[in-house]
């Protein structure tokens, strides 16, 4: 029997629906589950510079779900293992950094998707209870679908190829991650993720995975950024961090207490 509310993320963006992504970088699974808790309804555990070990993340994938939301996860740079081992864990998607070419994604795909997509290795275990599938068979008829493969656009080679890793059977989505943009596109120079040569790439980005029929997601500074990017032809928003908003409550306390 299979039993697809164990899966909401494919199915929420496949029905047109903006979807706000909390981001954890802390590696805490508590932390995870807690921006969960407060109603993001998609949660991030980020290996690539996040504080992640693969323990830790299958514990928040755990968490993540039992408040209720979705865990995706962003794998270190080139580490398509992880995509598969993640996936295995119960999480609903994966977020790849750096896909500069056709080749990146195509190993991306074969990583996340079974055949005759790709070539994922068989093993579910906790996805299998996760998603509330007492038949195995019917996690693999499901699977390729209701995981979502986000591909990063972030470096000029990229840009370049965009349309070619938008047309890739298998990537879902394209994910702009526009500090790197930012020091790419200036050769080094700048870090700024609202630059207007990040601007004109988040634009590009959001035609070509339009063309291809594909989704369109983007990491962001801020809420008001997220919900800015909303009307710019994004569907899946990353909101600031657990290390950020923590931060940034701290210092607006600090700042009551010396009177500022
Ligand atoms: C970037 O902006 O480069 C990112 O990878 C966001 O996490
Ligand atoms: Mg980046």
């Amino acid at each position: 029997m299979s039993a697809t509310f164990g899966f909401s993320l494919a199915r929420r963006l496949r029905a047109g629906e903006t979807i706000y992504l909390g981001w954890c970088g802390l590696g805490s699974p508590v932390v995870a589950e807690a921006v969960a808790r407060e109603g993001f309804p998609a949660v991030n555990i980020d290996q690539q510079h996040g504080m992640f070990d693969m323990t830790t993340t299958q514990q928040a994938i755990g968490s993540i779900r039992a408040a209720g939301a979705a865990p995706t996860v962003r794998v270190p740079l080139g580490d398509f293992a992880v995509v598969s081992r993640v996936l295995d864990f119960g999480a609903e998607g994966t977020i790849a950094p750096m896909i500069n070419t056709v080749e990146d994604a195509h190993a991306y795909v074969s990583a996340a998707k079974f055949p005759p997509v790709g070539e994922r290795s068989w093993g579910p275990l906790r996805a299998l209870m996760l998603d509330n599938y007492s038949d195995p068979k019917a996690y693999l008829k499901d699977a390729n679908n209701q995981t979502i493969t986000m591909a990063m656009i972030e470096t000029r080679k990229a840009l370049d190829n965009v349309d070619a890793i938008a047309a890739v059977p298998g990537i879902d989505m394209l994910f702009v991650g526009p500090s790197d943009l930012s020091i790419t596109l200036s050769k080094g120079a700048v870090l700024d993720p609202h630059s207007a040569d990040v601007e004109a790439a988040i634009d590009k980005i959001a035609a070509a995975a339009k063309k291809a029929g594909k989704l369109a997601g983007i990491f962001c500074m801020d809420a008001a950024r997220a919900v800015a990017c909303s009307k710019r032809g994004y569907q899946l928003m990353a909101v600031m961090s657990d290390m950020g908003m923590l931060r940034g409550g701290i210092a607006a306390q600090m700042k009551i207490i010396k009177g500022g």
